[in-house]
Formats: C-alpha cells, structure tokens, sequence
C-alpha cells in the first residue's frame, strides 16, 4: 500500500442553482472527505490507496461505499455501523466569491469510528499515512483513533502526512488550537495554509509559518499560497513553487486535498521535493475548474497535458 488515510467522508449535495440555498429546489448528490479526495487523487495517478472509516448501514452508506470501492480504493476497513447515519453536508455557492459548506454530521457513523478500528498490520503496510484535522475535531473517539494511527505510523516507520484542514464549524479554537499542534508534533510532511499558520502561531509570514512547524518536528512543511503557488522548506533547502494558470476558478473547494495528492504521488515516483511540490500546484489548480470536490481529479494523461500546455 502507498497511502492510508483515515477520516470521515459525506454525501454532498449541491443546488443545481447559484444564490442562497434557500431557494434552491433541485440539488445533485455527490461524494466528498478530505482524505478520499486525496486518496481518490493518488488512485488517479496510479497509486495503491486504502481508506479507514465508517459509513451508516444505510442508503447513502451504500452508495458511498461503491463509489470509493469504484476508485480503486481499499475499503476492507470501513465498516458499515447500523447504530448512526452516514454524514451529509451541502456545498451553497452563493456567487463566485462565496462559497459556504453546511455540514449535517453531528453523530455520524464516521463520528463513531474509535481505537479498536485501527488495526496495525493495517498502518504497517503503508508509505504514508495521510491524516487531517478534521477527523480529530468530529469527535472524542476520533481523536483518539487518530493517535492510536500515529502511534502505529511512527512503530513502523510509516511517514505521517498532516493537513490541518481546520474546521471552526467542528470544534473550539481553544481545542483546534491544542490538537493540531499535537498532531503537527507528530507529523514528518504537513501542508498548512496560510490562514492555518496565523490562527495557529499569529504570524503572517509564509516563511516564518514553514519554520514554526518545523520547529514542532516535521521533515518537510509545505506551505500552500493559492494562486502565488507554495512555499516548502526543509533543513537543508527551501524555495517558492510557482502556481499554474487558470482561466477561472469553478469551484475551490477540494483544492487543498489535490494538492496534497498531487505532492504525494510526485514523492511516490521518486521526483524531487521540488518537483513534486510542482505537480501539487497543478492538480491543485485542476480541481478547482471542475464542480465537485473529486470530479477534477486526474489521470495521468490529464495532468500531463495540463503541464504541458501549462509551459507554452
Ligand atoms: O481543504 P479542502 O477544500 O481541500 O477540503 C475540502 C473537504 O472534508 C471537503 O470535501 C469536505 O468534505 C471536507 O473538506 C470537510 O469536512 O470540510
Ligand atoms: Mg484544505
């Protein structure tokens, strides 16, 4: 296996119209998670992936589970819990510059996921085990099964990714605050965004953020700019990646966990940081002019073509 990860994935729906949801009538159901998004991206480009959670044994449950199950992804230990739905959450794209998420996922199935779901053979057998920090904030169990995970990486010399991905909906700052940098301590790759590193060190400085966590203990910190690319530093190097152009932005949601795809499988193929930090821009950069958090995704062929044209 190249990658696990572990965390909650959702149906999601989305108006078929722009403009406040509250008018919406008609809306297209998708799937959506931070860590599937990033596995679902790595599966793309060829990838061995396997996924941990919990969906509800029902419907929605089902339909996810194909769906993943469809992507080449391991699903051998996502378990189907009769006792809680699957969680569900809406994608509102008021106008082009706002776009808020809805979640409805307080007591999930996946908010049910805990310890003795983390098996070690499981985490031994992987590369990478990719994390975020969303699965902590759903709940106590969930946090624990997070460190019960790390526990597991760092025994067998599995790489732990994070992406802090912090979710103000899920938890308090006090408590983002705390188990973040917990985990970052913890963590040998993590990509924070900007606004993470201010919220969790109140510094602006893209640099200053890169050591931060660098100091807490990571390998490789790679800090995300948008569209001024990425910053990354190491204790021996540190450089700027530049962006990739688009036309237009669809939809940004989903962006961040490409990126992370893309950085990852670059790793996978033995490409320089740099260079893989090049081809996280790029995917990065196509999920964002499809809707949806996965559909962008792409295949070889795909990213390919869209760095070549990229370089005209
Ligand atoms: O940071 P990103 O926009 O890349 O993450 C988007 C995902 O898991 C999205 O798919 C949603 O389901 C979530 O983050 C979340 O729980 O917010
Ligand atoms: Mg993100």
């Amino acid at each position: 296996m190249d990658v696990i990860g572990l965390g909650e994935t959702m149906i999601l729906f989305t108006p078929e119209t722009k403009g406040l949801m509250r008018y919406a009538k008609y809306f297209s159901m998708k799937i959506a998670g931070a860590e599937t998004n990033t596995l679902i991206g790595l599966s793309r480009l060829g990838h061995q992936t396997g996924w941990i959670s919990r969906v509800g044994k029902d419907e929605f449950g089902s339909s996810m589970l194909s769906s993943i199950r469809g992507e080449s992804i391991d699903v051998s230990q996502v378990k189907m819990d009769p006792a809680a739905s699957t969680g569900i959450f809406f994608k509102e794209i008021v106008n082009e510059k706002a776009v808020r998420v809805n979640y409805y996922r307080k007591n999930s199935a996946a908010s049910r996921l805990n310890h003795l779901d983390i098996k070690e053979d499981y985490i031994a057998s992987a590369k990478y085990l990719y994390i975020t920090g969303i699965t902590p904030a759903l709940s106590d169990s969930c946090l624990e099964a997070i460190f019960q995970a790390i526990t597991y990486a760092k025994k067998h010399h599995v790489q732990v990714v994070f992406d802090p991905n912090i979710r103000k909906k899920l938890w308090s700052e006090e408590q983002a605050r705390e188990v973040i940098v917990k985990i970052a301590q913890q963590s040998d790759i993590i990509f924070p965004g900007v606004s993470e590193g201010r919220f969790l060190f109140q510094v602006e400085d893209y640099r200053e953020i890169a050591q931060r966590f660098l100091e807490l203990g990571a390998r490789l910190v790679v800090v995300k700019l948008g569209a001024g690319g990425a910053f990354y530093s190491m204790s021996n190097e540190s450089d700027t990646v530049p962006a990739f152009k688009i036309d237009r932005v669809v939809d940004p949601v989903g962006a961040g966990d490409g990126f992370a795809a893309g950085v990852l499988s670059g790793l996978l193929d033995g490409l320089s940081v740099k260079e893989a930090i090049s081809r996280g821009c790029a995917v990065g950069a196509i999920v964002t002019t499809v809707d949806g958090d996965i559909e962008g995704l792409p295949d070889r062929e795909l990213l390919e073509n869209f760095i070549h044209s990229n370089q005209e």
